[in-house]
């Protein structure tokens, strides 16, 4: 067993997960956990086939309902914390993020920061083909977080993260209630909040292009408002 978990939460990426899972196989150090929630197109199975060639570094979670990326995470989180691995990363399915960047984001685990954020606007927009208006929504929410939490972080909504167990154990037992793009805000907020060091490392964001988006209205309304019921958690609930 390695110190360190990737989890990769799948729903129909049936196209994508072979090729992620060999490509964060390539940095050495590192197991992986895929959840899935039921995915139609045959996700599980086909990852179950994978396992014959990674036997005891590739894990599945399955059969839950689709319940959101949040959900699956915590799925994870837990999964994770009972087998006492020591760093944990997310990364999307969709090869948006690049596994290369792993083995640096937990050098930084590794010395002195609890959450490394793979960051997508450290210095000006490293977003390869998206379309300008996902550009538009993705850089004015990390804008319109920040101003309303005065959390320095400029990607609060990236899925590529790693986190020093303690961390997870601490912010799971504080109740982490969003399942979208407000998730991944919620968990850099209440990181922050709790005083753990956070860092940004600068990534290139390519889009995906296989499978579906799993993007909608919901997600988006789901972190425009959620921000105020974090801020006002944090106001009045400092447990
Ligand atoms: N288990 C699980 N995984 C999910 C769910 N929704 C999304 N995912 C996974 O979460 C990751 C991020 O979802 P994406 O659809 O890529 O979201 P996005 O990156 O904001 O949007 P696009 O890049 O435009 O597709 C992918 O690996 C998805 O398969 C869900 O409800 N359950
Ligand atoms: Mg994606």
């Amino acid at each position: 067993m390695n110190s360190s978990l990737v989890i990769i939460p799948t729903y129909n990426e049936v196209d994508n997960i072979e090729r992620i899972v060999k490509r964060v196989f390539l940095e050495k150090s590192f197991d992986i956990l895929v959840v899935d929630d039921s995915s139609p197109d045959g996700t599980a199975d086909k990852v179950i086939k994978l396992q014959r060639h990674f036997k005891d570094r590739l894990f599945i979670e399955g059969n839950h309902k689709k319940r959101g990326i949040g959900k699956a995470y915590l799925i994870g989180f837990e999964w994770a914390l009972k087998r006492k691995y020591n760093y944990i990363f997310q990364i999307d399915a969709d090869l948006s993020h690049d596994p290369k960047e792993l083995p640096k984001m937990l050098d930084n685990l590794k010395n002195n920061v609890d959450v490394i954020i793979g960051s997508r606007y450290v210095d000006g927009i490293n977003v390869v083909n998206w379309p300008l208006s996902r550009i538009l929504l993705s850089y004015f929410a990390s804008l319109y977080v920040r101003i309303l939490t005065f959390m320095p972080i400029k990607d609060p909504t990236s899925g590529f993260v790693g986190y020093k167990s303690s961390v997870l154990d601490s912010l799971i037992n504080n109740k982490i209630r969003f399942s979208g793009y407000a998730f991944q805000i919620e968990m850099k907020f209440k990181s922050w909040k709790k005083k753990f060091i956070l860092k940004e490392h600068p990534i290139v964001f390519v889009n995906r292009t296989d499978g579906i988006s799993k993007m909608n209205g919901d997600i988006i309304w789901e972190a425009f408002f959620g921000i105020f019921i974090l801020i006002f958690d944090s106001f009045f609930n400092k447990k």
